[in-house]
C-alpha cells in the first residue's frame, strides 16, 4: 500500500471515530435529568464480598479485599460467617448507599441497624459509605459510584480479640482494603 494509501485510511478511521464519540456524547448530554432510565449512561454491576474466618488465624477477613467495580450502580451482596457481635458505641446509621439504606436477609430497606447486631462494618471515608453487617448474616445495599480512583475502605467496629493491633483491624486485607472504581 501506498503512503498516500495509508493516510487515507487512518483519516478515514478517525473521521469515523469522531462522528461515534461525537454521538455518543450527544446522546449523553440528551438524557439529561432521567439518567434513571437511559442504558447508554447507568451501567449496573454486582459486587459479592464474604467476611470469611480465615482458617490459619481464625480471624474474620474481608474476601476479596481488594476489588474493582465500575462507575454506576453496584448492587452489593455481603455474606457475614463470623459470629453474632455487639458494637454498644455503633453510629448504625446507614449512609452513602442509595435511600441510605440496606436490606438484611431479604429485610425491607431499613436505616439504621440495632447495635446489638453489629458484628462488622463496610465503611468508605472518602465517600461517605457506612453499612453494617450482623454476623451470620447477608446483607444488600446499592451504591451509585459517579467518582474514578482508589478508595480505601475499612471495617469501624473494633473486631479483634485485641482492640486495633494485630490481626484483624490491624492487619490490612481483613478489615481493611482498597475499592478501585474505574
Ligand atoms: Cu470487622
Amino acid at each position: 500500500m501506498k503512503d498516500s494509501d495509508w493516510f487515507g485510511a487512518v483519516a478515514l478511521i478517525a473521521a469515523v471515530l469522531v462522528v461515534l464519540v461525537g454521538g455518543w456524547a450527544l446522546s449523553a448530554q440528551g438524557s439529561g435529568s432521567a439518567p434513571a432510565t437511559s442504558a447508554t449512561t447507568t451501567s449496573v454491576s454486582y459486587l459479592n464480598l464474604t467476611i470469611a474466618i480465615n482458617a490459619t488465624t481464625g480471624m474474620p477477613q474481608y474476601l476479596p479485599a481488594n476489588f474493582s467495580v465500575p462507575r454506576g450502580e453496584v448492587k452489593v451482596t455481603l455474606t457475614d460467617e463470623d459470629l453474632v457481635a455487639n458494637w454498644s458505641t455503633c453510629p448504625c446509621q446507614v449512609t452513602g448507599t442509595v435511600g441510605n439504606t440496606e436490606s438484611i436477609n431479604g429485610s425491607a430497606p431499613v436505616s439504621a441497624v440495632n447495635p446489638m447486631d453489629v458484628a462488622h462494618t463496610f465503611s468508605v471515608p472518602q465517600l461517605g459509605i457506612n453499612v453494617y453487617s450482623p454476623g451470620q448474616s447477608t446483607i444488600t445495599f446499592t451504591l451509585s459510584l459517579d467518582r474514578t480512583g482508589q478508595f480505601s475502605w475499612f471495617c469501624e467496629d473494633p473486631c479483634g480479640a485485641d482492640g486495633l493491633t494485630g490481626a484483624p483491624m490491624g492487619v490490612p486485607g481483613y478489615m481493611s482494603g482498597t475499592m478501585t472504581v474505574f
